[in-house]
């Protein structure tokens, strides 16, 4: 009976056993009272997963397969208890916690403890903070570089645009492109805070070089120019560059240029040499050239115009004169009344009567004139005459005698003429220019003023046969 009793005792106590398990069945070491012994058998794996961290609070899951039962403490405190092998729980962040695994009540039963320290997640809203390397000058290339920080959530990218190019990930660039050069740059943090942009700038420079060689110039100049020729300079330097050009033309004075325009006809001489930035000196080079005038086409015939007057006295010279737009003036001919055809510009004619000359040139090119006619005539001259005046033969009345002398007194100069009278009362009387006379005659009655005496021009014989007039 009492072991009939025991038994159901046994299975009560069981049950009670169980009742209590969460309590104090089950001897869960602890920080402070060791529960030395409680549990000694083999290891009860326990692990956990953090489900969440929502603010403060961190919810883990939990998982022990061979256990039993798990508690957590917060410290000393026991602050949760499963009777299961697997569950969940929430703690506060900023601690640690110990979870114990064990798989029954006595001392031969297995234990196993992990901790967990859930931590608040991190409030980041301040931009990382990048900085770059950049020289203010770099020769030949340059390679910059970007570090960044952030205080917070930690850096997520790194970015730049090179020369406000295309956006880049990236912290290091490496430039090599001669010239002024900007580089724009920022971060990103992994809160998804964005650096405002910084820049640089920076210019990357032409290594210096040793030059000392000097340039090498060439001409494109050809033997012969029509009307004017343009002659090109081309330098080229392998080092410092080409500094300047320059050229002599005809002996004269250097001039700075790469084109030299020479329109003057004749033969020339160029010469022409380079410096370079280094100052070396390249030796003069030379280039012979001609230029020529250039063949003009004509076909306009020359024109010829005459000095031909209407009449002339005695003998009379035409003076022709020829001018040609064009190849210029070959040759001028005339005919002279019908006769031969004479090369020439002057045609002199002495017969008296009436004349016609033809008269035409011809250029160079061939081009010959349509011939023109002057026509003239030539007189004789109408009286014989002798230095600056005529000759005047006056015819005194008879009683004005033989051996009584005539005189003629110009009425405007007072100038006076005198002659004999000769026979038949004849006075003759030379070289009076034409004008108006007192003539008088002196006789034996003394002077008497016959009449006025006009001389006229080719009138050279003027009688008096009136009366004696005083
Ligand atoms: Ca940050
Ligand atoms: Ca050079
Ligand atoms: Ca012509």
């Amino acid at each position: 009976m009492k072991k009939r009793l025991i038994v159901p005792m046994a299975a009560v106590a069981l049950v009670g056993l169980m009742a209590s398990f969460a309590t104090s069945a089950y001897a869960f070491p602890t920080k402070t009272v060791a529960c030395t012994g409680c549990h000694s058998g083999p290891n009860v794996a326990i692990t956990t997963t953090l489900v969440s961290t929502v603010g403060t609070t961190a919810t883990y899951n939990f998982s022990a397969p061979a256990a039993d039962a798990v508690v957590v403490f917060d410290g000393a405190t026991k602050i949760f208890t499963f009777l299961a092998n697997t569950g969940q729980f929430a703690v506060t962040t900023g601690k640690t916690y110990t979870l114990y695994a064990v798989t029954g009540p006595t001392t031969g039963d297995g234990v196993g403890s992990t901790t967990v320290s859930p931590v608040a997640p991190v409030v980041d809203s301040a931009a990382p903070v990048t900085v770059s390397d950049a020289a203010s000058t770099y020769v030949s290339s340059g390679t910059i570089k970007l570090t960044a920080t952030d205080a917070g959530s930690g850096v997520a990218a790194t970015y730049y645009k090179l020369d406000g190019g295309a956006q880049v990930a990236g912290t290091s660039v490496t430039v090599s492109a001669l010239g002024a050069h900007t580089l724009e740059y920022w971060s990103v943090d992994k809160a998804g805070n964005t650096e405002a942009h910084k820049t640089a700038s920076f210019t990357i420079t032409a290594p210096v070089v040793l030059d000392t060689t000097a340039p090498v110039t060439v001409s494109d100049a050809l033997t012969t120019y029509v009307s004017n020729a343009t002659i090109r300079l081309t330098a080229t330097d392998a080092g410092s560059g080409v500094a300047a050009t320059y050229y002599v033309l005809d002996g004269g004075l250097p001039v700075a240029g790469t084109t030299v325009s020479v329109s003057a006809a004749g033969a020339h001489t160029l010469q022409f040499w380079s410096v370079d930035v280094a100052g070396n000196t390249e030796l003069r080079k030379s280039a012979a050239f001609t230029v020529t005038t250039p063949v003009v086409l004509d076909t306009t015939a020359p024109v010829t115009v005459s000095d031909a007057k209407a009449s002339y006295v005695a003998s009379a010279t035409i003076k022709l004169t020829a001018t040609d737009a064009g190849s210029g003036v070959a040759g001028t001919y005339y005919i002279l009344d019908g006769g031969v055809q004479m090369a020439g510009t002057s045609a002199s004619v002495t017969t008296t009567g009436t004349h016609t000359i033809e008269f035409w040139s011809v250029d160079v090119a061939g081009n010959a004139e349509t011939y023109k006619t002057a026509t003239f005539t030539v007189t004789d001259p109408v009286a014989p005459t002798t230095g600056k005046g005529h000759t005047v033969k006056v015819r005194i009345p008879k009683e004005h005698v033989r051996g009584h002398v005539a005189t003629l007194t110009d009425l405007a100069t007072g100038a006076k003429f005198t002659a004999a009278i000769g026979e038949r009362g004849v006075a003759v009387f030379t070289d009076v220019p034409t004008g108006r006379y007192k003539l008088t005659i002196k006789g034996k009655h003394g002077n008497k003023t016959i009449r006025t005496v006009v001389v006229k021009d080719r009138v050279a014989e003027t009688q008096y046969n009136g009366e004696d007039r005083d």
